[in-house]
């Protein structure tokens, strides 16, 4: 399905349809599964969810890395509950995916050979249980300014599943958010933790919107479609702003010499990330993407006899005589 998906790309859209389709969408009306919808937007939306849905599941890892050491039972608790959240995230993102004729297992199939990608953030390891606070708080945060408009996005499917998410992450950027203050407020290692850690994932954060608008594939076409809401440097933006105040709240210094308010335009200037480190990370070769793919690798592998058996126990029912009456 997803090479028939890519290959149907090419079919040409009857102008009238786009037209009309067009309308709806600029009219605000949601697009369900079964309706008419261009190749095109379908493509967009199956890739678009797919990352999305992968990067939850991919997400676990460097969080899942901190359950056997998180400092108390009751931030173990709190993290095995977040990273569950981010499992049944995935999930509600995968059915979304399905509604558009692709399953769950041609995506994974897709992600393993390395023809689509989850986010870039999470190549880079967590180190210290800082790092937990950094993620929960930057990256979790970046994920919230990115997901809050994506509930009025046009597909009805990932519309409503990001009402659900969104509620979620917003728990989750509190407790990100809340390690880091008992950290920036502890010992002086503890304080020197979370600066590193701050100085770590400030700018993988950043990435995390995409490349820049003058380099974004594409932002203006599912912008018309309602696919996204705004442009990456919008969204990229508005996060500076509303995690520069709490990063001074936190006594904790953004790694970042150039930054500063600017008045005139109502925002942070700051320092753009490397974009050369990015588009490295998502050729394969940020720190951990061997070893996140290869995790990923073993848990379809391991979970193999699980969808034999249920194809078996599927075939079963279906071939079973049908009882009398
Ligand atoms: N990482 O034309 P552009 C979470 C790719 S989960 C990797 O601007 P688009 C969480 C892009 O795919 C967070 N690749 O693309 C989970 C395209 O390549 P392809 C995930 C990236 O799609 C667990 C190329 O670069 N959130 O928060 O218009 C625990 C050109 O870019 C990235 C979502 O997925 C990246 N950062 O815009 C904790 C949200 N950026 O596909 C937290 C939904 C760009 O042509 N997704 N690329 O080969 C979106 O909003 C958009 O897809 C993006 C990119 C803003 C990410």
């Amino acid at each position: 399905m997803y090479a028939q998906m890519v290959k149907s790309e090419a079919t040409q859209d009857d102008p009238e349809k786009l037209a009309a389709f067009q309308a709806r969408i600029d009219a605000g009306e949601k697009i369900e599964p079964k309706e008419w919808m261009p190749e095109g937007y379908r493509k967009t939306l199956i890739r678009q969810i797919g990352q999305h849905a992968h990067s939850e599941i991919v997400g676990q890892l460097p969080e899942g890395n901190w359950i056997t050491r998180a400092p108390s039972l009751e931030r173990k608790a709190i993290l095995l509950a977040k990273v569950q959240d981010e499992a049944g995230h995935g999930l509600y993102l995968y059915c979304a995916a399905e509604t558009l004729g692709v399953s769950r297992d041609e995506l994974t199939e897709a992600l393993l050979a390395g023809k689509m990608k989850y986010s870039s953030i999470f190549n880079y390891p967590t180190l210290t249980w800082a790092d937990i606070g950094a993620v929960g708080w930057l990256v979790d945060g970046a994920a919230i300014m990115n997901q809050v408009p994506l509930q009025r996005t046009s597909f009805g499917p990932y519309s409503r599943a990001m009402i659900r998410i969104c509620k979620e992450e917003s728990f989750h950027q509190r407790q990100g958010f809340d390690i880091m203050r008992k950290m920036a407020t502890g010992t002086k290692a503890q304080r020197h933790m979370a600066q590193d850690a701050l100085n770590r994932f400030w700018y993988p954060s950043l990435m995390m919107f995409g490349p820049s608008d003058a380099d974004s594939v594409h932002s203006a076409q599912s912008i018309r479609w309602k696919i996204k809401m705004n442009t990456n440097d919008e969204l990229r933006q508005k996060f500076v702003d509303q995690t520069v105040p709490q990063a001074e709240y936190l006594g904790l210094t953004v790694p970042d010499p150039d930054l500063r308010w600017n008045a005139d335009k109502g925002g942070y200037d700051f320092s753009e990330p490397d974009w050369d480190e990015f588009f490295e990370v998502l050729k394969g070769n940020g720190p951990c993407n061997t070893e996140r793919l290869a995790a990923r690798q073993k848990a379809w592998d391991d979970g193999a006899w699980v969808r034999d058996g249920l194809m078996a126990h599927a075939a079963k029912q279906h071939s079973a005589p049908v009882a009398a009456e």
